[in-house]
């Protein structure tokens, strides 16, 4: 197991549920972006996600990344949107793969051809296996990644593909509303996947207010990640963290 993965998993062991914040290059110019991490070390987040759907680059990547592990301490991971999207001076990349994409360029294909990148360039850089479904509103990343998004009202649907990262042994499963979304992943349909899958279980999108939060940590995700939030309301992540870690204090106390 890398470094970074042994670090989440070590995380997520003491808190019960730990919050990862996601800066999208695309949307803010390098100097907030710097200023956005350092607030999300400090507001708690244990570990920074970069990237984005659309208008990044390995050039773009690399200046931003390493300017802002100049002033943070917690790891940086890729979250790429496409083979542009690793950099070198990242501590970590999602190895992802679209579950319910209808292309499978982004089930299997796009992922192909990264491997060979990452075997001949980056033999350094931390991959971890990240199976990601994209539900509800979808956002963007449904978009782009032609995904046949799953509404909520069909929970059966969504938890199938849940019981399939199970059976494939995915360490980690990301349900993902969409950046921006509308409503968040339902803290019932968390709970059901927490009990379908024993791996990982991140949850993000659309999760604006610290008792979303809560309830979602308290439901059962390991993780809850948050993008918007910080360019919006950088003021409120401090309480959504704090939430994230009182939510899963009391899902690591019922799990006792
Ligand atoms: C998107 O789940 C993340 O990939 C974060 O979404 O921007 O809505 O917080 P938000």
């Amino acid at each position: 197991m890398g470094r970074v993965r042994e670090y989440i998993t070590r995380e997520i062991e003491r808190r019960g549920s730990i919050h990862i914040t996601l800066l999208d290059p695309d949307k803010v110019d390098i100097e907030t972006f710097v200023k956005l991490g350092k607030h999300a070390e400090d507001a708690g987040s244990s570990a920074i996600m970069v990237g984005g759907s659309l208008g990044v680059n390995e050039r773009i990547l690399d200046e931003y990344i390493s300017e802002l592990k100049r002033e943070v301490s917690i790891p940086i991971i890729l979250f790429p949107g496409n083979l542009s999207s690793i950099s070198g001076k990242a501590d970590a990349l999602w190895f992802i793969t679209v579950l319910n994409s209808l292309n499978t360029y982004y089930v299997i294909e796009a992922q192909m051809q990264a491997s060979v990148i990452l075997y001949k360039v980056y033999r350094n850089l931390e991959t971890i296996p990240l199976a990601y479904l994209i539900v509800g509103d979808g956002g963007a990343v449904g978009f782009v990644s032609n995904a046949r998004v799953i509404p909520f009202s069909r929970a059966e649907i969504i938890l199938a593909y849940v019981l399939a990262a199970r059976y494939l042994e995915y360490p980690f499963l990301y349900l993902e509303a969409g950046s921006g979304a509308s409503s968040p992943v339902p803290p019932p349909i968390v709970h059901k996947s927490r009990e379908l899958y024993n791996g990982v279980l991140i949850v993000g999108g659309g999760i604006r207010e610290p008792d979303t939060a809560y309830e979602i940590a308290r439901a059962g995700a390991d993780i809850i990640v948050t993008g918007t939030v910080v360019e919006k309301e950088p003021e409120k992540l401090r309480k959504i963290v704090e939430a994230v870690h009182r939510g899963g204090n009391e899902k690591k106390r019922r799990d006792m």
